[in-house]
């Protein structure tokens, strides 16, 4: 038995499936998951001392790898002076500038703990703003484990087949409608059914929680002009894309201007921070200004708030997403060429430096077509790249992300695995 099949063992004893966030727990792909003990650059060491090139990158914040000496030495610094205080610290106002300039549609911004967290203020503000109760979010978009938004999840919930968690009384979701991904007619709908009711759409404007999935032309521009004839919030969740796609995340690519934007994973650079961000006129609604209620014990505490700090001066480096962008075409294309010199049917979906390899269908463009993917040969193919010390997402729904800690060697070593496992699976 490995030392990570033993520490799994043990986990489950005290931890409800042996883990503290469920797809960690590869039940999708089978198997038992790897202990990690370090990671350095683009590399993680498991407990048995096994190296590999990691495309996790704990689900996405560490834009800069595992350790940039950058980061720890910061963090080293500040430590040393508290962890947290209650209080303000003038640390935040660094972040929360930083983030404005960035993020031309952020005027103002809130710190918050996770995601989760500001998807959950995010929906309130805008219910607060606007005095309507209902929301549009999309099948496959996930948005944190709020009840309102655990309705067609993806992520973990699509992994798990629990779309539709239980524990959330219709009651709570019942003011939740479900559009389709990229399809304009389905939100159009709802709002021309109830023009005055609806209070917030909602959406990863490139989802990455149903597997990686691109907008299609005009989708996104279609989207904010809808909400502002109806007069609806127009929120973006960029947890993933945030930093992440580009300095001002998906909406700098696709030059879309939302009412509210929910951050995360990057511009916490590994440590619990998120964020909700805007326009001053909603943001100000918030307390103690306004009267929607947030709070939260560490929101802004000097270590994470120092980690997005330090992360995001190395994102924003001359080169850095054009570097990202380089990698990610490469692998990507990669990836294409050694599925065209087998018979498996897949397609890779890539945006910079986030892709996911779908089985079994081609292409995937929504909910649909993604649960139309062969979740045992993505299985099969995950289990074949962790023996060639390649760690992906363990799930078929997950995008994987590359850091700047990759270089053209670990990509060119990753595509090598990958030719290897591939032909295995179509022989
Ligand atoms: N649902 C997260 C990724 N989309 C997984 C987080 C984790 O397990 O750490």
């Amino acid at each position: 038995m490995s030392t990570s099949q033993k520490l799994f063992h043990e986990a489950q004893k005290y931890i409800p499936g042996g883990v503290n966030s469920p797809v960690r727990a590869w039940r999708a792909v089978g198997g038992d998951p790897l202990f990690i003990n370090r990671g350095k650059g683009c590399r993680v060491t498991d407990a048995d001392g096994r190296e590999y090139i990691d495309y996790v990158s704990s689900w996405g914040p560490l834009i800069a790898g595992h350790a940039h000496p950058q980061v720890v030495g910061a963090l080293e610094r500040v430590v040393k002076n508290g962890t947290s205080f209650g209080a303000p610290t003038a640390k935040e106002i660094e972040l929360a500038k930083t983030l404005t300039q960035t993020i031309p549609s952020i005027e103002k911004v809130r710190l918050t703990s996770s995601g989760t967290e500001a998807t959950m203020t995010a929906l309130r503000l805008a219910r607060g703003y606007t005095g309507r109760a209902k929301i549009i979010k999309f099948s496959g978009c996930y948005h944190g484990h709020t009840d309102a938004l655990l309705v067609r999840a993806g992520s973990g919930a699509l992994t798990f087949s629990t779309p539709d968690s239980q524990g959330v009384p219709e009651a709570f979701s019942s003011m939740t409608l479900v559009a389709e991904y990229n399809s304009l007619s389905s939100v159009r709908a709802y709002l021309e059914a109830d023009p005055e009711g609806v209070a917030a759409v909602i959406l990863e404007p490139v989802p990455g929680n149903m597997g990686l999935v691109p907008p299609e032309q005009g989708f996104l521009e279609g989207l904010r002009e809808l909400t502002r004839e109806f007069g609806v919030v127009l929120i973006f969740d960029e947890v993933m894309t945030g930093c992440r796609l580009a300095r001002g995340g998906a909406q700098e690519i696709y030059h879309i201007d939302p009412d509210l934007t929910c951050l995360g994973k990057v511009v916490g650079g590994g440590l619990p921070l998120a964020a909700v961000g805007g326009k001053a006129a909603i943001m100000d609604v918030l307390a103690p200004l306004g009267g929607v209620y947030q709070a939260g014990t560490l929101s802004g505490n000097p270590l994470a708030v120092t980690a997005g700090i330090e992360t995001l001066k190395l994102a924003h480096a001359a080169g850095a997403y054009e570097r990202l962008n380089m990698l990610g075409d490469m692998l990507a294309e990669g990836l294409r060429t050694a599925i065209r010199e087998t018979d498996i049917k897949a397609c890779v979906n890539q945006i910079g430096s986030m892709f996911t390899i779908f089985f079994g269908v081609d292409p995937v463009r929504d909910y649909e077509s993604a649960t139309q993917s062969d979740t045992e040969t993505f299985a099969r193919y995950f289990r074949g790249m962790s023996e060639q010390g390649i760690y992906l997402p363990p799930s078929q729904f997950e995008s994987a992300f590359i850091s700047l800690a990759h270089g053209e060697d670990e990509i060119q070593e990753t595509l090598r695995a990958a030719r290897s496992v591939l032909q295995n699976l179509g022989s």
